[in-house]
């Protein structure tokens, strides 16, 4: 099959937020990552959308010429991309001259064959800045929901469209003055003409959301609305007719055309210039077009009808897998008032895997779902760590441990049968749902995989089969060796990075097909380093952000005070006042390590020899769950040396080692820069 995928072109004039991304993007990598390994034929297609309003009024207000929004903006929002690993086959722009060209031609054609025709029409006019004020240029009441603050062309709040001049009680969005209404021409499209032949072409579609294909047919049984495809602004694609100077076009006019001139570019850049028509000119390509359901109407009944109008026969959207909306913390995303959370920010504080984990686990597909920081915490730590990290880790290090490091293929048990059939029953589904762009249950029946495979760990009790019976301790390990190589394939469409890793982890290339998932391992399997995939998210870090999303959209009432006090409160409380002299009194320096060997018999005890610069002193520390002996070996550390002698298992312990002590971990400190041993701290 030949998938042509597709998501929204995101408006050039601000950052990537998380919200975006669960609705039109990361939906469509998983897919197209899913068909890759599938073998299907596949390109993902997308580019920024340079055009409208918004970039406009945003340019006027910076003082900037549009192109420099849109430049910055672009690079901006294909750095979020990247660092969550949504991968396009291009990602172009339709400021680019080809765009322009080819929206052009769509105008024309759709032009000279009668469907779109001049009306003379009242628009804003604001007689104080001398401008007509199309879309958001102008705000006011919406005219179907009453809501305040709606835009000249639609309504945030009930996502109806409606042309500018029904707007109730109208203000300017440069100075705030009502504006007049004045006449002007403009071109309008007869989606009427259409009607037919989007209701023949829907009906048709079977396994659409009905939220996309009974809305729309329902739409389609009222009266159509002829639309305005063009604007009075100076910034957009030009209207191809002479007597239409100094007007654009619609900026959702010019926009899915970007789908096509961005696949023209990639073929161009390929050098197949004329791979493009492979995909759009075949009928049976299956073009997906992901997108948020704001959307809906301009994918579903206006693109279709403006393809079936072209002189070209382009292929129609096979399927809209169109998304609700993700929230934040209970509340609408909305950039303007700061209530966001932006990818690249996201990505600095932790790994962007996680994000594509949670919003894969949270992915909105039928209904609104809410971005919590507590419960991306709760899923990271409790299903990422605790479920499947910890399968990989105990299997992996026991195979360490009590098998120099090699797993062995055996046949199955009647018991690792068992489990096998039941990961393999998971696998079927979780392939087949891929294809329905669940997203979600696939994450959830993926962690089933993994729990299995502990739940079986756990019954079959190596750690004791290992002593009287290691061939029944290798079953263990071998099937729950094939569960972890179904994951890692089953997983990569939604952790491709982790899933490369985990791999090399266990010898074996990336993934490179769904099939690999059920394929015979290799008769001996060498386990590589086992490093962390995961790392637990903690109390501070999450304080840490939702004091930061208070702080900023809410900066006047949320002091820093405030704001920080949350994050604070998971910090132990600090220590009563001391004079200098009790601090002057504490004999700290430089050491270094000689010696390092831990403590026969005991877990957290490492006995050290250390040169103190005047001297050499032995001392036990409680390092040794969190370092080896080779670590500290010729180590510069920091140790307080008039710490009165102890003795510790029979070793009498001069001095303390420093070391920054958490619940669960340990680092010790050494200086930033080399300094002898014997140097004094003060
Ligand atoms: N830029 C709207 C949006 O980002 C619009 C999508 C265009 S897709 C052709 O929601
Ligand atoms: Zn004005």
């Amino acid at each position: 099959m030949k998938y042509l995928v597709t998501s929204a072109l995101p408006y050039a004039n601000g950052k990537l937020h998380v919200g975006h991304l669960a609705g039109a993007y990361l939906p469509a990598d998983i897919f197209v990552r899913y068909l890759r390994l599938k073998g299907e034929d596949v390109i993902y297609i997308c580019g920024t959308d340079e055009h409208g309003t918004p970039i406009s009024v945003n340019a006027d207000a910076e003082g900037v010429t549009p192109e420099e929004i849109v430049q910055r903006y672009h690079d901006l929002i294909k750095e979020g991309f990247d660092g969550i690993s949504i991968e396009f086959d291009n990602f172009s722009g339709t400021a680019r001259p080809p765009h322009h060209i080819l929206s052009q031609d769509f105008f024309t054609n759709l032009y000279e064959q009668g469907h779109v025709e001049p009306k003379d029409t009242m628009q804003f006019f604001c007689e104080h800045d001398r401008r007509f004020l199309p879309d958001r240029y102008v705000e006011g009441t919406c005219p179907k929901c009453g809501a305040d603050g709606a835009r000249g062309d639609q309504c945030d709040k009930c996502g109806q469209i409606y042309d500018t001049n029904a707007l109730v009680e109208p203000r300017c969005k440069i100075c705030g003055n009502m504006p007049v209404i004045l006449l002007t021409r403009h071109w309008f499209l007869h989606l009427e003409h259409y009607r037919r032949r989007l209701k023949d072409w829907l009906e048709q579609k079977t396994g659409w959301k009905e939220s996309v294909r009974s809305f729309i047919l329902n739409l389609l049984d009222q009266e159509l609305v002829e639309r305005s495809i063009t604007r009075d602004l100076s910034w957009g694609v030009p209207v191809p007719l002479p007597e239409a100077e100094g007007k654009v076009l619609y900026v959702w006019f010019d926009a899915p055309i970007g789908y096509i001139s961005a696949t023209v570019e990639w073929a161009e850049r390929i050098g197949e210039p004329e791979r493009w028509k492979d995909y759009w000119l075949d009928p049976g390509t299956r073009l997906v077009h992901f997108i948020g359901k704001d959307n809906i109407i301009f994918h579903a009944m206006i693109w279709p009808a403006m393809l079936m109008g072209q002189r070209l026969p382009y292929c129609l959207p096979y399927d809209i897998p169109a998304n609700e909306f993700m929230n934040l913390e209970g509340q609408k995303i909305s950039t303007s008032r700061n209530w966001a959370i932006c990818v690249d920010e996201f990505v600095r504080d932790f790994d962007g895997e996680y994000l594509r984990y949670y919003l894969a686990v949270n992915a909105p597909e039928s209904k609104d779902t809410d971005f919590a920081w507590k419960d991306f915490q709760h899923k990271v730590n409790g299903e990422l760590n605790n479920v499947l990290g910890n399968l990989i880790n105990r299997v992996l290090v026991f195979a360490h441990k009590h098998f120099g490091g090699v797993i062995r293929g055996l046949i199955p048990d009647a018991e690792a049968g068992a489990v096998l059939k039941e990961a393999t029953g998971l696998y079927h589904e979780i392939d087949a749902a891929y294809r329905q762009y669940q997203v979600r249950k696939n994450t959830r029946q993926i962690m089933d995989i993994a729990r299995l495979g502990n739940k079986y760990f756990d019954e079959t009790k190596p750690w004791q089969s290992v002593r009287h019976d290691p061939e029944k301790a290798m079953q263990t390990l071998s099937t729950c060796l094939q569960l972890i190589n179904m994951i890692a394939v089953a997983l990569t469409p939604i952790l491709p990075k982790s899933m490369d890793k985990l791999r090399a982890m266990i010898s074996l290339p990336a993934v490179s097909s769904w099939a690999e998932g059920l394929g015979d391992l290799p008769v001996e399997v060498r386990i590589g380093e086992v490093t962390t995939l995961f790392n637990k998210v903690e109390d501070a870090a999450i304080a840490v952000q939702l004091a930061k999303l208070q702080l900023q959209s809410n900066p006047e009432t949320a002091s820093p005070e405030t704001g920080q006090a949350a994050a604070y409160a998971t910090v132990p409380p600090l220590k009563d006042a001391i004079s200098y002299d009790d601090f002057a009194r504490m004999d700290i320096r430089i050491a270094y390590v000689i010696a390092a060997e831990r403590v026969p018999k005991t877990d957290k005890l490492m006995h050290l020899k250390v040169d103190i610069g005047s001297e050499q002193r032995e001392l036990v520390a409680g390092v040794a769950e969190y370092y080896d002996p080779l670590d500290l070996i010729g180590k510069k550390i920091v140790m307080l040396v008039n710490l009165e002698p102890r003795k510790i298992r029979g070793i009498l312990s001069q001095g303390m080692i420093l070391c920054a002590n958490e619940e669960n971990d340990l680092a010790l400190l050494s200086p930033v820069k080399d300094m002898p041993p014997g140097t004094v701290i003060y």
